[in-house]
């Protein structure tokens, strides 16, 4: 009888993981930054792999296919979404451009992944891991 009951208990435990997997997921952006970015599977995002998801995204924003990013893509870019927290086109280029001929160029693009290593690999071993990202934001309280 006891035995039987455990295993209905742990069936329903399983039922339960199930159902809420993906809640538990969506509710770690930090960790899913870090899922969709590491290629390999090994648990970390290297050098390699930011270079490759910037290109991604530079070739989703080069809607001309010229190799550059003009400023009227980066405008075009981040008008769909209003409350992006994405940063502003015009101080991606100041930032970005390094030859300052007022566009970027997918090298100078890709230039960042190096910056974004840098700011994000906490003890430099040249891998990102999870407890290197910050903590998932907490939800916006809820107005009285
Ligand atoms: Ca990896
Ligand atoms: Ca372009
Ligand atoms: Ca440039």
């Amino acid at each position: 009888m006891k035995g039987r009951a455990g295993c209905q208990g742990a069936l329903r435990i399983g039922a339960a993981l199930i159902v809420f997997w993906p809640l538990v997921g969506s509710a770690q952006p930090a960790n899913s930054w870090l899922e969709r970015l590491d290629t390999n599977g090994d648990g970390a995002v290297d050098l390699g792999e930011v270079r490759h998801a910037r290109g991604v995204v530079f070739d989703r924003l080069d809607t001309d296919h010229d190799g550059f990013l003009s400023r009227d893509e980066l405008a075009a870019a981040r008008k769909p979404r209003r409350n992006a927290t994405a940063q502003p086109g015009s101080r991606l280029l100041v930032r970005a451009d390094a030859d300052k001929d007022g566009r970027i160029s997918r090298d100078e693009f890709l230039a960042l992944a190096g910056q974004t290593m840098k700011r994000r690999d906490r003890n430099g071993d040249g891998r990102i891991t999870a407890d290197e990202l910050p903590p998932p934001r907490p939800r916006q309280p809820s107005r009285p």
